[in-house]
């Protein structure tokens, strides 16, 4: 399945979460005052692949740790430029190091520091002095994890974004539009300023597909739907409404403004031919437009009867004669 976002991003593949998927070639962040310590830590995780960058001034690690991209943080905890809890404890409230993994390294015998470490959110940690087996076996351990979490953030953003994607156009979907709509509706009632509701049908579709095949309609679908976007500014939302029909709601637009758009779409379309089978043939497209807004709103209109407003423009655009726009 591969879907593309209303901003034209390619969403990918959706891939299947292998929490033992190669876990070299890491980036290993170490925070540590003590530059013999220091030595002997790279030294110990000098056998993988891992990247390891070594800080010793811990006010400068703040910064360099929510810059770093890192997999894997290291903290000795007992650093003295520092309090280490605080040095830990900041690392987890920074957006860009929540769920990057922290592993500590602790004297022997220092139970108090490390029981409100790990209470901060430590992952986990290995003792002074370190035994480079168990130092190798507690990164992988959390190298693996933070893998895992990564996978499974952008499985789930990738859900997210199909779950409100049209397949075919990467425009916003009707489901979408539903549980938006009504916010913007609210919106423009308090606010006073005005939202426009624009829908627009592709005149005589069906002989688009009946004489050039189903696969060349879905293409000018999709080139349609990117005339779309690149018309309608950031805060609009173009949603695919139906089969060759789209809605676009514009806040902050009133109907005179909306009929500015909407006839400049109209003509855009009208007069630029839609590329077939890679330019060698083109196709003549027009579309018909029905407008409205919240400026004649009454009482108890809302976003639903605002769409059926813009619906019966469009139902006069057509029996008009299409390739034009009605408000
Ligand atoms: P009008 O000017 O009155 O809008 O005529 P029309 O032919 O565009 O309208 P009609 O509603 O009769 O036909 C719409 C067609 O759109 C029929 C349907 O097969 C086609 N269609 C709907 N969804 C898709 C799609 O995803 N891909 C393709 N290729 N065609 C589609
Ligand atoms: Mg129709
Ligand atoms: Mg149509
Ligand atoms: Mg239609």
């Amino acid at each position: 399945l591969r879907a593309r976002h209303a901003t034209g991003k390619d969403l990918g593949v959706v891939g299947s979460i292998d929490p033992d998927s190669d876990a070299s070639e890491a980036r290993i962040f170490l925070i540590d005052d003590n530059e013999d310590q220091a030595s002997r830590l790279m030294t110990s995780i000098g056998d993988g692949n891992h990247q390891v960058i070594h800080e010793i001034d811990p006010e400068v690690a703040l910064g360099r740790a929510r810059l770093g991209d890192f997999d894997l943080i290291i903290i000795n905890l007992s650093i003295e430029a520092m309090d280490p809890l605080r040095l830990c404890s900041s690392i987890r409230s920074f957006e860009e190091t929540r769920l990057t993994p922290i592993l500590g390294v602790v004297r022997v015998g220092d139970t108090r520091k490390l029981v409100r470490a790990l209470d901060i959110g430590v992952n986990d940690y290995v003792t002074r002095p370190v035994d480079r087996n168990e130092l190798s076996a507690r990164i992988a351990t959390q190298l693996r994890r933070k893998r895992y979490v990564d996978q499974l953030r952008s499985s789930f953003q990738v859900s997210l974004e199909m779950a409100v994607t049209d397949q075919l156009t990467g425009l916003y979907n009707r489901r979408y539009l539903a549980s938006h709509l009504s916010a913007m509706f609210d919106r423009a009632f308090w606010t006073g300023r005005p939202l426009a509701v624009m829908v627009i049908d592709i005149d005589h579709f069906k002989s688009v597909n009946d004489v050039h095949g189903h696969d060349t309609g879905d293409r000018v679908l999709q080139e349609f739907a990117d005339r779309i976007t690149n018309s309608i500014r950031g805060i609009d939302l173009a949603c695919r409404y139906g089969g060759e029909e789209f809605l676009i709601a514009m806040p902050d637009t009133d109907l005179a403004f909306a009929s500015v758009v909407a006839e400049r779409l109209r003509q855009e379309v009208a007069s630029s031919k839609f590329k077939l089978n890679s330019g060698r043939d083109e196709l003549g497209v027009t579309v018909s437009i029905g407008l409205a807004s919240t400026e004649d709103s009454s009482e108890e209109d809302t976003a639903q009867k605002l769409i059926k407003r813009a619906d019966e423009a469009l139902y006069e655009a057509k029996n008009g004669g299409r390739n034009r726009v009605i408000k």
